[in-house]
């Protein structure tokens, strides 16, 4: 089991969408070097990794994650990414698969933009030679923000009336409008308040501008996103990813209502480098023993790096292997320091805000907690679970979300590390109170 969010991979045909889905998870879905290899979207498991309280605690041995892993103190929390069709210019009315490929975002938390940075395809996906990548940046956003506020708009005249004739708040009616979107009633308000100043909230009297300015707002928030510029192995990347982080310098923070500042829905700190193509066959060669490898490092062992008189574990490379492993090392790996790849899913799980929470039956031995339903529990073990919730969750809160009825309707309690008190409504901040037992009556 996964967290019980989705982070979506978008982006133009051939951008690399499904490389990246492959190179983060165990999925293999189908690359082709030729436009909508995708059409119904691929899904898999990728891992956040946080360091696990197993190392604080001196229990890695003990440590037994019900789901995903633990290395070397390193928790490794499942998070289900999803692959979607490629979006070309003009796509929210429609062309290429568009609206398909549009409603499948409705059910992403986050969205990652997967764009093209050698400049060698063309916004349909076909090739070409000195794209500028800017420009997918820019139609993507425009093409979502079109889709929705095309759909808004639609019913904006029957929306504004039974507004005035129900009396209720501006927050109420946009909520109702944004419901398709998996929207939650704080994000309409954040967005809200952050153009409230300019266009007023008696949202009878906005006029097209106005609506469209909320809708870039709430857009940002419904659909933090981070772009992973691929393709970075590729002769031109270089030159493209510069005027990038030109365009975009300056970008995050945050302005009013605690809204960053964007552009194009895109912050400075949320791009990252990445070659999902380097980062799929390192992953291929270390399964095949030619290489070790651990995803996300900035260098691999081969059997000559090993030296003389080791154990021989890893197998010797043909020439063309070796050259391909060599260019990797020197165009990826030392110049960027990675493959960018887990950066990817680390940021996309952290532009959500989210923080891991270890719900525990013991604060001495942090077995597991009698949240995890399952009857198999006896089998021990220290932190068991870890639950990835939204920043600003109360310690009340988890106990309802955790699914057991029992240590929400019977909650007496809660402690922390060290047996320090919880009150129900101190909010979960890793490393401080993220380790919790719940006491419960009766
Ligand atoms: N050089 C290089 N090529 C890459 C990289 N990532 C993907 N490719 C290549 O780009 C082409 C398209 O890759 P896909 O993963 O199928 O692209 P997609 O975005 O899923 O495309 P659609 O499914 O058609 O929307 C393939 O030939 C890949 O091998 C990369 O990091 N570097
Ligand atoms: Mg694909």
């Amino acid at each position: 089991m996964a967290s019980s969010f989705v982070i979506a991979c978008v982006g133009k045909p051939s951008a690399g969408k499904s490389s990246f889905l492959n190179a983060v998870t165990d999925a293999s879905a189908k690359v082709g070097n030729f436009p909508f290899t995708t059409i119904e979207p691929n899904q898999g498991i990728a891992y956040y990794a946080i360091p696990c309280p197993c190392a604080t605690h001196n229990l890695t041995a003990q440590c037994k994650p019900r789901h995903g892993f633990c290395r070397n103190g390193q928790r490794h929390v499942p998070v289900r990414l999803l692959d979607v069709a490629g979006l070309v210019p003009g796509a929210s009315e429609g062309r290429g698969l568009g609206n398909q490929f549009l409603d499948d975002l409705r059910q992403a938390a986050a969205l990652i933009h997967v764009v093209d940075a050698s400049g060698t395809t063309d916004d349909q996906g076909r090739e070409t030679r000195g794209y500028d990548p800017v420009e997918d940046i820019r139609w993507l956003r425009s093409e979502i923000e079109q889709w929705v506020a095309g759909n808004v708009e639609r019913k904006w005249g029957g929306t504004v009336r039974r507004h005035v004739a129900t009396g209720a708040s501006a927050v109420d009616t946009l909520h109702a409008q944004l419901a398709g979107y998996g929207t939650r009633r704080e994000i309409v308000q954040r967005a809200l308040d952050a153009v409230a100043g300019r266009v007023g909230l008696a949202i009878e009297r906005w006029d097209a501008e106005a609506l469209r300015m909320f809708i870039a707002r709430f857009l940002d928030l419904r659909f933090p996103t981070v772009v992973a510029l691929n393709k970075i192995d590729m002769p031109d990347a270089d030159k493209n990813i510069a005027a990038i982080m030109r365009r975009y310098h300056g970008t995050g923070g945050s302005g009013s209502g605690a809204v960053p500042v964007l552009r194009d829905g895109v912050s400075e700190d949320n791009i990252v480098l990445t070659s999902a193509l380097a980062e799929c066959f390192l992953r291929k060669m270390a399964s095949q023993k030619y290489i070790a490898y651990t995803p996300g490092s900035d260098d691999f062992q081969t059997r000559e790096d090993e030296g003389e008189g080791a154990d021989g574990e890893l197998r010797e490379m043909d020439e063309k292997v070796r050259r391909r492993v060599e260019n990797i090392r020197d165009l990826v790996l030392f110049r960027y320091g990675s493959t960018g790849v887990q950066e990817v899913v680390g940021r996309a799980v952290g532009v959500l805000g989210y923080v891991a929470v270890f719900p525990v039956k013991s604060v001495v031995n942090f077995g597991a907690s009698s949240s995890s339903s399952s009857s198999s529990d006896g089998g021990g073990g220290a932190f068991r679970d870890c639950v990835l919730v939204r920043s600003g969750t109360t310690v009340r809160e988890f106990a309802r979300k955790l699914h057991s009825q029992a240590i929400d309707e019977g909650y007496a309690g809660a402690e922390t590390v060290g047996g320090v008190q919880l009150a129900e409504d101190d909010v979960i901040v890793a490393g401080k109170n993220n380790i919790i037992k719940y006491s419960v009556s009766g």
